[in-house]
């Protein structure tokens, strides 16, 4: 019986193994006295665990000696004066301990951190005291020995490859974890992304196995959904969030197994929860055959405010459709044509429904007559519109400045893979260029969990401190790179 047990032992059963190493930062000791402070450099984005050791230099210390460490993954985080952070997130997230430690010894942090510098303040100490033997456990269950360099003859292509592999990597932990600093934690749309490229890099593909399995697991919502999120520590907990175009995404992440690995027993165990998603879904369209919001749903696309997601969510719905069609179709089920016959019918009533005639681009009143890029790029791959028609279609609204543009690197990465479904090659180097390369010209060793050029403090929580900068959603350019080989 394929139940939550079953799935959950599947999860364990394909639980891959952390590698840790040592780092060491570029200071080894320092003495130092009341209102000090050192930083420490560890070269790298790491993830992990942080230790040192303290003694005292001549003088016994008499009273507890308090410390303040803050992690940074850039230097402007570690600048930050987080006592002024008004975000919506907790402010939990943001990486600083305060440490009272009675006597020499040395300590390990509990708390694992995301980080590339560390900065102890000495907040209180009656006597000079030494630090020193700092070390800095970093892990990940990546196998970095089987990355291959892709030597492409753009430095900027390669640089980016780079920063893209080393973000998937930090972010491949015991799950695809969203951020190592913040959420931490496993999320379907996060999961398709890290899984795509991880297929061309790490190729790891027990994580893959093991992600898919725990939202199988995972409790679903009124309306049949799958979580959006999970946890994994102290115990499983599937998360309260049902995000649609999530649920959508899970069919299509198992679609990506299966094409690159043909490995029928997994699609076999998840074939029936990925029917339940497109149903559920289909259930909700009206009439016309087009999506309507349902009560208490959430339907993300990107972190813009104030997005309207009708017309996007109709296109994911598609685009999850037709993936899982052609899964059918291979793997011989007997369901395939149900599926497959929804397409046209669904393909053109959102033409019909969702398409402005008189403006050419897809602006309606289910989204408040908004124009985005996000409606667009998610009708080209839905397939409503293709060819000449919607290469120009993208162009425009990429160039158009009342066009709702993308936000995270997360929608941008549609924006890639609708151009490379258009066969619009050098439009899409660019695009990466700009995008990724952008942040790397900015120092970026990983990239960003959201970016816009124009507004290097955006959040989408209302607070640049808490935003990720390890974020595994910017990761996919090594997959476009490498798989289009661009
Ligand atoms: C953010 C997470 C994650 C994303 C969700 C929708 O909070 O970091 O990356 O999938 O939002």
């Amino acid at each position: 019986m394929k139940d939550k047990n079953y799935f959950l032992a599947k999860a364990q059963e394909n639980m891959p193994e952390l590698h840790c190493r040592n780092i060491i930062p570029d200071a080894t000791e320092f003495v130092a006295s009341d209102g000090d402070s050192i930083l420490l450099d560890l070269g790298q984005h790491a993830v992990g665990h942080f230790s040192f050791t303290f003694d005292r230099v001549d003088v016994f210390v008499d009273a507890p000696v308090r410390l303040i460490i803050k992690f940074g993954e850039d230097m402007r985080e570690i600048n930050d004066d987080f006592s002024e952070y008004k975000g919506v997130l907790s402010k939990t997230w943001l990486q600083e301990e305060l440490i009272n430690l009675d006597y020499p010894q040395k300590i390990t942090l509990p708390r694992r951190y995301a980080c590339k510098y560390i900065k102890i303040t000495i907040d209180r100490t009656t006597r000079p005291i030494r630090l020193f033997d700092f070390s800095f456990c970093a892990s990940t269950s990546a196998d970095v020995s089987v990355l291959k360099p892709i030597n492409s003859n753009d430095a900027l292509l390669n640089k980016i490859d780079i920063v893209a592999t080393n973000t998937l990597k930090e972010c491949i932990q015991t799950v695809f974890e969203d951020g190592p600093k913040r959420d931490r934690r496993l999320w379907i749309g996060d999961l398709r992304l890290e899984a795509l490229t991880n297929y061309y890099t790490f190729n790891n593909l027990e994580i893959v196995r093991r992600c898919l399995y725990l939202f199988a697991a995972g409790e679903c919502n009124e309306l049949g959904f799958l979580p959006s999120f999970v946890y994994e520590t102290p115990y499983y907990h599937s998360g309260e969030a049902h995000i649609e175009d999530y649920a959508l995404l899970f069919v299509v992440s198992v679609c990506d197994y299966y094409e690159h690995t043909n490995d029928i027993s997994v699609v076999n165990d998840l074939l029936d929860i990925c029917k339940s998603q497109l149903d559920c879904f289909k259930s909700t369209l009206d009439d016309d055959s087009i999506v309507t919001k349902q009560n208490g749903w959430f339907a993300f696309i990107d972190w813009c405010p104030g997005l309207e997601v009708m017309t996007s969510l109709q296109g994911v719905y598609l685009y999850a459709l037709e993936r899982f069609a052609g899964l059918l179709k291979a793997i011989g089920d007997d369901d395939c044509e149900n599926y497959t016959s929804l397409l046209p019918k669904v393909r053109l009533a959102s033409k019909n429904h969702l398409y402005n005639e008189n403006r050419n681009v897809f602006i309606n009143s289910r989204d408040n007559n908004q124009f985005s890029v996000h409606s667009q790029v998610w009708m080209i791959l839905g397939g409503v519109i293709d060819g000449e028609e919607a290469k120009k279609l993208l162009l425009n609204c990429l160039d158009n400045k009342k066009a709702m543009q993308p936000c995270t690197p997360y929608m941008h990465h549609y924006v890639v893979e609708a151009m490379l479904k258009l066969g619009m090659k050098d439009e899409a180097v660019q695009y990466l260029k700009k995008l990724w390369g952008g942040m790397v010209e900015l120092g970026a060793d990983t990239f960003w969990e959201a970016y816009v050029p124009d507004d290097l403090d955006f959040s989408p929580y209302n607070d640049r401190m808490i935003n990720s900068l390890c974020h595994a959603w910017s990761c996919t350019p090594s997959y476009f790179i490498r798989k289009y080989e661009l």
